[in-house]
């Protein structure tokens, strides 16, 4: 018995390793998230350096403010927080990864327009490897995302493979290297939809997405989860100090002490860059890029 995906999605969803759920949110929490970030984007005028929120572009000046990422927003944003306990979000997580849920990390990518930055080509188990892989990212999708604005592109079937190679001279780069590992950027796919849909994808999948100098913005709000039972192994890159932090990271369900081990494809993220560094900055370790730079 699934909450609000069918049998068909559930299956595409372990096949291909993502999805895309049409118009999930209602007007009033789509209207209530632009109106965060147009909060959240003021204090960013004036500003030499990043905070603990805002996570600046290269080309940000504070007469000329520029937003990649809105840090944590679930720790400092109360729309954020209620969102990701609402059914809009975990319900579809629910059907793929069972009822005991934690969180692993919110971000609000921004990607403005003429100049939102890249993410190259990585997997999210790359930089937190787990225990098991019942781990997936919900993006909230908040303006129309189409190929035009940088969007999300995976390549299908991908969480099915190698957790590939994302060090560089010794270091953990968060990158890949495409072509060494036979993709061909012609296979990926750009996850597109209407603001206010909900993308799924899984946290081996790899992916990454372009600059966006398109004229319209494309931002996403994301909530990285697990099941409970997936527990962070040596070196990955997100740190939980102890296990009543790890418990207070329920979503819903019930927390467990008990690991459940499967045999998953692992690589240690290590050595790494220091840990609050955004993927942005860690990823300019990279021996090769796929996309431009702004
Ligand atoms: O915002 C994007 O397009 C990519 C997001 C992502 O993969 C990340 O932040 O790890």
């Amino acid at each position: 018995m699934t909450e609000v995906l069918t049998q068909e999605q559930v299956a595409r969803y372990r096949r291909d390793g993502y999805l895309i759920l049409e118009r999930r949110l209602d007007a009033g929490t789509l209207a209530a998230l632009h109106a965060e970030i147009e909060r959240y984007t003021a204090k960013a005028r004036g500003l030499t350096e990043g905070t603990d929120e805002l996570d600046l572009e290269d080309s940000h000046t504070p007469d000329d403010p520029r937003v990649r990422r809105i840090k944590l927003p679930h720790t400092h944003s109360e729309v954020v927080r209620d969102l990701m306990y609402s059914d809009a979000i975990l319900a579809p997580a629910r059907d793929l990864i069972g009822p005991d849920i934690r969180l692993h990390t919110t971000k609000l990518n921004m990607k403005e327009a003429g100049h939102g930055a890249a993410v190259e080509w990585h997997q999210d188990f790359a930089f937190y490897p787990h225990t098991n892989d019942d781990v997936l990212a919900i993006g909230v999708i908040l303006d129309d995302m189409t190929e035009e604005n940088g969007p999300l592109m995976v390549f299908p079937g991908s969480h099915r493979g190698p957790v590939h190679d994302h060090h560089a001279d010794g270091m953990f780069v968060g990158a890949m290297d495409l072509g060494r590992d036979g993709y061909d950027m012609a296979d990926a796919v750009p996850l597109v939809g209407p603001a206010g849909s909900i993308s799924i994808h899984h946290g081996r999948i790899v992916h990454g997405s372009a600059v966006n100098t398109s004229n319209r913005a494309r931002r996403v709000l994301f909530y990285e989860m697990m099941a409970a039972d997936a527990f962070p192994i040596m070196g990955s890159m997100t740190k939980f100090p102890d296990i009543h932090d790890y418990d207070a990271r329920m979503l819903c369900g019930a927390p467990t002490l008990t690991p459940r081990l499967e045999p998953v494809p692992v690589r240690i993220p290590a050595p790494h860059p220091p840990i609050g560094k955004t993927i942005y900055e860690i990823q300019k370790g990279a021996g090769s890029r796929s996309f431009d730079t702004v």
